[in-house]
């Protein structure tokens, strides 16, 4: 037994309380760790602009309760005696497990997997023929708040699966938020938002095992969008190179529904919004997607965070295409309406109103990117919505989902969702209420508080409904003829790929119904191949190892749209990763020479060294043979003086790999025996041989504007 007189009695003469281990003295906020820092970075845009991770440490001296009641110990709970049970009457340990016991909130019931970052809109100005919207006057910056996400994976998913991917924008504009909620597909799997379970249900995994995890190669997926023939446009956009991004840097956004526009004179247009990525649309492929899912799950969001801290900021051109407001909603022969339908660039011009500008990661993930709340109905004055049967939908199913997900109706209130214009509402109490409302009469009319507030007209920029005339007719749970054509699009996006992107196509529809396990449903989707086009159902059906249908539907002969294609063009090197393999025996002002000029490109050396480590120069070794794998780069170079690990497996793989990815690869010095060792053939396209490390890596910098070499048969 101790001696009770041990214990620490307060006012005792001589009574100390036990010692503690940690310094007890407040300090400054730590510098982040090695670790913790983004890679250095160095572009047009702007260098290291955001590099202070200071400011998003912990703050303030000491440590408290929730009330603010300094804590002198958090480690140890309170008990009769050192070894006796815990005391009930020990409040700090029990607000610290309750609180951690409710950490987690619901996640979204789709979109669940998403990275948000802050950013800035400035409006070209030349949109007011077709809208007053305030934040589109020129040369006007409005704060926003860009969440991408993907669709089916639960929060904890891999980034790279095969999805849609989300493009949610919060404007905070001076008259009301405006959220701009969109896909990187410019249509949707279905027509009306009374399906929306269905085509969810059928994507997320099968109820009674929960997998496969954010995947749609499995039978419940195929078995709804075969039979769902309307699912086939947007389907074969996931089969496409559209569904693995490279980043979401490298992604457009569609608005997919058709809006309504009013201008000041009250005149209204339909349009379409669009976001165009200064960088380009590219993708992985499937091999890196995969092996990402596994080597970096959180792929897409580390590519984003750390070109923001880099400063390395993305950027897209918010455009819209116009259409005359018709009462039938046509654009040649297209149904407005239908959100399974786009309007080829060809027939109506995406014309550019303003920029989008990434630029701040969040400092909380939680506080920002997880507790933001979109919502389609949130709009401002110059746009409204359209009867299209999803948008319809969308306006009541984002509040329903919030108020669970962020735990009753004042959401709005958590300051990632504040609006930056003033709010002066007659709403009132509810969970987590945190507004102190002023005012006896939260009603309307009043005469206790003089009335206050006031409706606003329309010269007080008051949003109003467009008063559009209702088409008449019978109550019916029936759609439109004009939205029976299930296929024609689903052509035109087939006949407007480049052969290397068809190939993609083919092999992504051969991977995921090789995955089903029911005949019958692979059989089910290659009919609806067959009704899209001959040879993508031949060589699907060859590799499945089944017949191939004949077309149920008559095969109509849609003109390309080339805007469709994402191979071609030359785009701006931003933040993209340049592997440099080097040895012990490397000259290294070659080395530092090539690793500068990839800085001043605006791109991100990473050296490849045997081991981690710093190179004798005190160049940091950023990855060692065993860590280096192709997915993470989008170039590759062998340093001369490789020569005695050319044949060290990790650097087979590597050379392997970036070549199989159809990724640039240079070489110069003794560099080449890396690609012997690899049997890589030395002249095969996308290969660049030299002496000069620096007229090497000027090459490979030309192939990777054009993101990857496209001419290299890319394998199944
Ligand atoms: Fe959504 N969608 N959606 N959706 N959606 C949600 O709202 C819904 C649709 C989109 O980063 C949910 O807060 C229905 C089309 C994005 O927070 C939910 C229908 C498009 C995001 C919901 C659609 C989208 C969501 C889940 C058919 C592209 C993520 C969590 C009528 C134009 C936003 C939440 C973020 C999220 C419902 C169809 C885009 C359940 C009922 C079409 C980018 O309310």
């Amino acid at each position: 037994m101790s001696d009770q007189t041990d214990h620490y009695v307060p006012g005792a003469p001589g009574s100390e309380p036990p010692a503690l281990d940690e310094p007890t003295e407040p300090r400054a906020p730590l510098p982040p760790k090695a670790d913790q820092t983004g890679p250095d970075v160095r572009t047009a845009t702007g260098a290291l602009a955001n590099k202070d991770q200071a400011v998003n440490a912990q703050q303030g001296e000491w440590l408290t309760t929730s009330v603010g009641a300094r804590l002198r110990d958090t480690d140890h709970s309170l008990k009769a005696g050192p070894r006796g049970p815990t005391l009930l009457q020990d409040h700090h340990l029990r607000e610290k497990i309750t609180h951690f016991d409710h950490e987690r909130i619901p996640e979204r019931v789709v979109h669940a997997r998403g990275y948000g970052v802050h950013g800035v809109f400035t409006a070209y100005g030349n949109a007011d023929p077709v809208t007053c919207a305030d934040f589109l006057q020129k040369g006007r910056e409005t704060p926003v708040f860009t969440r991408f996400s993907t669709v089916l994976g639960s929060r904890g998913s891999a980034d790279t699966v095969r999805d849609t991917r989300g493009f949610a924008t919060k404007f905070y504009t001076d008259e009301g938020n405006f959220d701009l909620v969109a896909n990187n597909i410019p249509v949707f799997f279905i027509q009306d938002g009374i399906k929306f379970p269905d085509v969810i249900h059928a994507g997320k995994p099968h109820p009674d095992r929960e997998i496969p995890q954010a995947q749609s190669a499995h039978d419940t997926f195929w078995d709804f969008v075969s039979l769902h023939t309307e699912a086939q446009h947007h389907t074969i956009w996931n089969m496409s190179d559209r569904g693995i991004p490279r980043s979401y840097r490298m992604m457009e956004g569609f608005g997919v529904h058709t809006f309504r526009l009013v201008n000041a004179a009250g005149e209204t247009s339909l349009a379409k919004f669009h976001w165009k990525p200064k960088l380009g649309v590219h993708a992985l492929v499937w091999e890196e997607a995969q092996m990402l899912g596994g080597f970096d799950p959180d792929f897409h969001r580390r590519d984003l965070a750390d070109a923001i801290e880099a400063g390395a900021f993305p950027e897209w051109e918010l455009g819209i295409q116009v259409f005359p407001d018709t009462p039938e909603q046509m654009f040649e022969g297209i149904d407005l309406l239908d959100p399974t339908k786009l309007v080829p660039e060809e027939l109506a011009e995406v014309q550019p109103i303003g920029l989008l500008h990434l630029n701040r990661n969040p400092s909380n993930y939680f506080a920002e990117t997880e507790q933001i709340a979109f919502h389609v109905g949130n709009l401002v004055r110059g746009i409204d919505v359209t009867d299209d049967p999803l948008l319809q939908t969308r306006l009541f199913s984002y509040i329903d989902t919030q108020l669970t997900r962020l735990g009753g109706p004042n959401f709005n209130q958590i300051p990632i969702n504040r609006p930056h214009a003033p709010v002066n509402d007659m709403f009132r109490d509810g969970f987590h209420q945190d507004a102190d409302h002023r005012g006896v009469a939260p009603y309307r009319p009043n005469s206790l508080d003089g009335g206050c507030p006031f409706h606003a007209g329309v010269d007080d920029k008051a949003f109003v409904e467009f008063p559009v005339p209702l088409p008449a007719g019978p109550k019916t749970r029936e759609q439109a003829a004009s939205f029976d054509d299930h296929y024609s699009q689903a052509r035109l996006f087939w006949r407007s790929m480049s052969p290397v992107e068809q190939e993609h196509i083919i092999a992504a529809y051969s991977f995921e119904l090789g995955k089903c396990y029911e005949q019958v449903i692979k059989q089910r989707q290659l009919q609806c191949l067959a009704n899209i086009d001959a040879t993508l159902c031949e060589k699907v059906a060859e590799q499945l190892g089944l017949p191939v249908p004949e077309p149920t539907e008559p095969l109509t002969e849609p003109d390309p749209s080339p805007a469709l294609s994402m191979v071609g063009g030359t785009w701006p090197p931003d933040g993209r990763m340049v592997g440099i393999v080097v040895a012990p025996g490397s000259p290294l002002e070659d080395v530092g020479a090539v690793r500068s000029a990839v800085f001043e490109a605006g791109m991100v050396p990473l050296i490849i060294a045997p081991t981690g480590g710093v190179l004798a120069d005190g160049t940091p070794g950023q990855r060692s043979y065993t860590t280096a794998r192709s997915v993470e780069l989008d170039a590759l170079l062998v340093a001369n003086g490789t020569d005695a690990h050319a044949a060290d497996p990790h650097v087979v793989l590597l050379v392997q790999e970036t070549f199989r990815h159809g990724k640039a690869i240079g070489v110069w010095g003794d560099g080449p025996s890396s690609l012997a060792a690899a049997g890589v053939d030395g002249s095969a396209p996308g290969v660049v041989t030299g002496d000069s490390a620096l007229d090497v890596l000027a090459e490979v910098s030309t192939l990777m504007g054009g993101h990857r070499v496209w001419e290299r048969h890319l394998p199944r």
